[in-house]
């Protein structure tokens, strides 16, 4: 098959909503990065990273005669007035990414098929065995900083990437990975309230805030629970304090524009009722957490920021009907509150 123009295909990908698109070479992953990571233990337990670790180093294993290996990114960042002051991270306030990014997919794929019918894809968001920032670096779209993130050029990391292998070459791939502009830089690890972020790029997700209040679904470990003053899910303090992202760029995409749950505080979301979370959350990337992981975080946080208004709503998860996890982290977060004076 001769290969396909990239030029198209990028026109395919801007006509998708994309804001990014490169094109890598499906060549294999060498194992080191992914290895060292698992060996030591800082995938925490999301055992899904380990299980299927040879797909994720080979794509051809996901492909069959894989060729090219798309990267895609677009930009969530949105002019934050509308959530200013929201415990929730950025990537999390709009309508769910995933779901967002999958249409995206779903169109591009209808593009291609209707222009270049014979052509096999295998594509996917987050969950598939993809690494996928590593396929943005060698497809040209940036380079992983020190924090971790895939940091373009033209949004900073303010990104959520998708990817997408294809049995077909293209007509250019990028020449050479971007430049890694980190230099001597070290706000992200100094900033990083748990010392999560360790050299070599690497994020131990035992101890990185946004593991434990999206993944950990027991209690959070008693010594980072200080740090969760500011956050009930995600954490965006590495990707805040980086240089590379002082220029926002906010994007006028509707999809990434904060929902109603994004204006309610710490307070708000630990006292929300079924009803509420049925109406608010579901749709958001929020409702991985789910309805008592929520609320337990919540806890967390109004215990960590030492929030003397927030005795009555810490009170009522303690009820007997409350699962153990929401019970503890509200028993954790009266304790730290002794002492403070009533608000
Ligand atoms: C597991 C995971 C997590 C874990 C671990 C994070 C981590 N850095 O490994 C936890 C739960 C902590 C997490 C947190 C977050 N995540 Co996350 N996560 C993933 C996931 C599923 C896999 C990442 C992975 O493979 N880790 C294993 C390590 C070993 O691989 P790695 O991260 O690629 O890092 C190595 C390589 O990049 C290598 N490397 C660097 N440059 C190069 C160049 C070449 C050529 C090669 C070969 C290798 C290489 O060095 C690194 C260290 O070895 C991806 C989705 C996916 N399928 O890829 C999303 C993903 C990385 N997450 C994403 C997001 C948005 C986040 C958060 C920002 C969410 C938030 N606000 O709370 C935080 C950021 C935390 C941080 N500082 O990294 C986005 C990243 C967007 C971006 N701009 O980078 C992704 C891509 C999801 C998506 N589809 O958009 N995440
Ligand atoms: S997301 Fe937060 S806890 Fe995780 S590495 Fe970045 S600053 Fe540290
Ligand atoms: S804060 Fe500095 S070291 Fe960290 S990712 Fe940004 S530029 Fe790199």
């Amino acid at each position: 098959m001769t290969p396909l123009p990239a030029a198209a295909l990028r026109q395919l990908a801007q006509e998708a909503r994309f804001d990014l698109c490169g094109f890598a070479r499906a060549e294999p992953i060498p194992a080191e990065h992914l290895g060292r990571w698992l060996e030591a233990g800082y995938a925490a337990d999301m055992d899904w990273m380990g299980a299927r670790a040879a797909e994720r180093l080979d794509v051809a294993r996901l492909l069959p005669g894989a060729r090219t290996v798309v990267s895609f990114a677009c930009n969530y960042l949105v002019d934050d007035a509308a959530a200013a002051g929201s415990p929730i991270a950025r990537y999390a306030r709009g309508r769910d990414y995933h779901a967002t990014l999958r249409d995206r997919i779903r169109a591009f794929r209808r593009g291609l098929r209707a222009r270049y019918p014979g052509v096999e894809t295998y594509a996917g968001v987050d969950a598939t065995p993809l690494m996928e920032k590593v396929w943005a670096v060698r497809a040209g779209l940036g380079h992983v900083g020190k924090n971790g993130c895939l940091i373009t050029r033209e949004y900073g990391s303010w990104v959520v990437l998708a990817t997408m292998v294809l049995d077909a070459e293209v007509d250019a791939y990028a020449d050479g990975m971007a430049a890694d502009r980190c230099g001597p830089c070290r706000l992200c690890l100094t900033h990083c309230p748990t010392e999560a972020i360790l050299p070599g790029r690497m994020v131990d997700a035992r101890a990185c805030l946004s593991y434990q209040t999206i993944e950990n679904e027991s209690e959070v470990p008693e010594p980072l629970r200080a740090a969760l003053g500011g956050t009930v899910f995600g954490c965006d303090i590495c990707q805040q304090v980086c240089p590379l992202n002082r220029a926002p760029m906010p994007t006028p995409d509707a999809r990434f524009l904060p929902r109603p749950v994004a204006g309610l505080t710490a307070r708000e979301l630990a006292g929300m009722d079924r009803a509420t979370y049925d109406a608010l959350v579901p749709g958001t990337a929020l409702a991985r957490a789910g309805y008592d992981g929520l609320r337990r975080n919540a806890a967390y946080t109004l215990g960590a920021a030492r929030d003397a208004g927030a005795r009555k709503v810490l009170a009522r998860l303690l009820g007997e009907h409350e699962p153990e996890r929401v019970r503890a982290a509200a028993r954790w977060a009266l304790e730290q509150l002794d002492g403070v004076a009533h608000g």
